[in-house]
């Protein structure tokens, strides 16, 4: 129910994210192919990770951008899951042992840990691939044809945005990368697809150019805020809580906020960079509380 429809003097995001969390997943599990469909190992492992608890934050932003720009939910749903496909596929080859090399992640075994590397690949791969076909079942939009949002979303996933951000990531390990190096990565591993989950959102309720602007700086900044606040994270939470192997950007020698300019200014930069995307929800008038409060979110979270 979207939040400045749902007559509830007091919005709760709790509530929210639960309500979201449910009709993406609704939306997910009619997409993809049963579990028992053959060749039925490649379904399990797509459903395995796609279903292994993530906290769907970018579906939610999806679908919170849509009622800012006066959408309805039903409008965005298609956008909200293919974007959670691309998360995911992102996070079951980032985990591979040619990346990050992970056994952890939603709080279990990772898929190749489970399924073989083989098949984690391949899960990754159809799961980047369906997003597509979920994302062309998209309502039309007057403003923005399929062949618009078609873009937007390959053009994040490819090797100028979330590719070239996993690239400089892995060639910067064990070396000595300044802020701007940082934020080169961050931009294109984390902020890229955050702003397109925005983007997609107001795009599927017609939004105006101007809302779509205001749009992508609340979105780049909250991208750019979300990854300060998870190498935060990964120097002050356990893997209990964080559902994925705590410490790793250390041991791996990975360049992160905490690391060049300590904690205490990592934290003022996450809040920095929320408050910029605060203040280009102005023109939402009264109808972003729930973007507002996902931000907000985001900045307190601990896992
Ligand atoms: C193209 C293989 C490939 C990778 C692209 C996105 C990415 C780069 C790698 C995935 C791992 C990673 C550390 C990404 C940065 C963004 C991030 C902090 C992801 C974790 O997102 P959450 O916390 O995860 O929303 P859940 O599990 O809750 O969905």
């Amino acid at each position: 129910m979207p939040a400045h429809q749902s007559g509830r003097s007091v919005f709760d995001l709790g509530t929210y994210l639960d309500a979201a969390s449910q009709a993406v997943d609704r939306t997910l599990d009619r997409a993809l192919p049963r579990a028992t469909r053959k060749p039925a190992t490649i379904h399990k492992a797509m459903r395995y990770s796609l279903f292994a608890g993530g906290k769907r934050m970018r579906p939610a932003l999806c679908l919170a951008a849509s009622e800012a720009c006066g959408g309805e939910w039903a409008g965005a749903l298609a956008s909200a899951a293919a974007v959670e496909c691309i998360h995911t596929y992102s996070l079951i080859h980032d985990d591979l042992p040619a990346m990050d090399n992970d056994d952890f992640r939603r709080g279990k075994p990772t898929n190749h840990k489970v399924f073989g590397e083989g098949v984690a690949i391949l899960a990754g791969d159809a799961l980047l691939t369906i997003a597509f076909e979920i994302l062309a079942e998209t309502p039309i939009s007057k403003r923005y044809p399929l062949k618009t949002q078609l873009t937007e979303l390959t053009q994040t996933a490819g090797s100028l945005q979330l590719i070239a951000g996993q690239v400089a990531d892995l060639e910067g390990e064990g070396k000595r990368l300044s802020q701007t190096d940082l934020r080169f990565i961050h931009e294109r591993k984390t902020s890229a697809l955050l702003c397109t989950s925005v983007r997609l959102g107001g795009m599927s309720a017609n939004c105006s150019p101007t809302q779509l602007e205001s749009l992508t700086t609340f979105g780049y900044n909250v991208g750019l805020a979300f990854q300060v606040i998870d190498d935060i994270l990964d120097v002050t939470q356990s893997t209990e809580k964080l559902g994925k192997t705590a410490g790793k950007d250390t041991a791996a020698q990975k360049a992160t906020y905490p690391a060049i300019v300590g904690l205490e200014k990592s934290r003022k930069i996450a809040q920095q960079l929320t408050d910029k995307a605060f203040s280009a929800l102005g023109a939402f008038k009264g109808k972003a509380t729930a973007l507002e409060a996902i931000a907000d979110y985001l900045l307190k979270r601990d896992h």
